[in-house]
């Protein structure tokens, strides 16, 4: 991702998954936005960007964060959305065990709440322990937490698997969660 490309997936995130309403937008109720009314309302906010950007940026996104439709008209965000959204993935069976970064300062509270979604629409978990560890530094001191996600799976809860790979979930009971 170059250096443009990284700044337009930061602006792509805050609108298509925080604050549409920053640049007069709105998504529709599976988070998607037309492509050209994200264009006109982008460079009358002061943020311009060619349609040719957006589709590098979108293309090459390090966790492919964007999807556009199939006719390429409307674009959103495949997760981390703090709005509500109905993104229709369906459930699906996920591995015996996923993982979850986090930072040591959260342990305390985790121990006691288990996994909680916070400011977003799900809880992210990861297939592998190297993308944990990355999602968890960004907090600070990096703690990989193992979800037992087959025995939750088989006991009920309910896990999706994002367009991008991220699995979700709404909460992590602390009785599943490897400390
Ligand atoms: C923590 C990035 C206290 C949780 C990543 C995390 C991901 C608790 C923080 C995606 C807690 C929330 C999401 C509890 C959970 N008490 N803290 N009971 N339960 N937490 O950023 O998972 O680059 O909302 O461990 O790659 O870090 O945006 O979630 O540390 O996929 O595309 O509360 O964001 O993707 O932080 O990251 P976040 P996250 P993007």
């Amino acid at each position: 991702m170059g250096h443009r490309e990284v700044k337009i997936s930061k602006f792509l995130s805050l609108v298509l998954r925080h604050q549409p309403e920053k640049i007069g937008l709105r998504l529709n109720d599976a988070g998607w936005i037309r492509v050209d009314d994200l264009l006109q309302a982008s460079s009358a906010h002061n943020f311009p960007i060619t349609l040719d950007e957006l589709k590098s940026a979108v293309r090459n996104n390090d966790k492919q964060r964007f999807a556009f439709s199939p006719d390429e008209s409307l674009i959103r965000a495949n997760q981390g959305h703090s709005i509500i959204v109905e993104l229709g993935y369906e459930p699906l069976a996920p591995p015996d065990i996923l993982f979850h970064g986090t930072a040591e300062r959260f342990i305390a509270s985790i121990k006691e709440k288990g996994l909680i979604k916070g400011d977003r629409q799900q809880v992210h978990l990861s297939a592998d322990e190297a993308t944990a560890s990355k999602v968890g530094q960004r907090h600070g001191k990096p703690v990989v937490l193992r979800v037992m996600a087959g025995a939750m799976d088989q006991e009920g809860y309910k896990f999706y698997q994002s367009e991008n790979g991220v699995w979700l979930t709404d909460h992590v009971p602390i009785n599943y969660l490897i400390v």
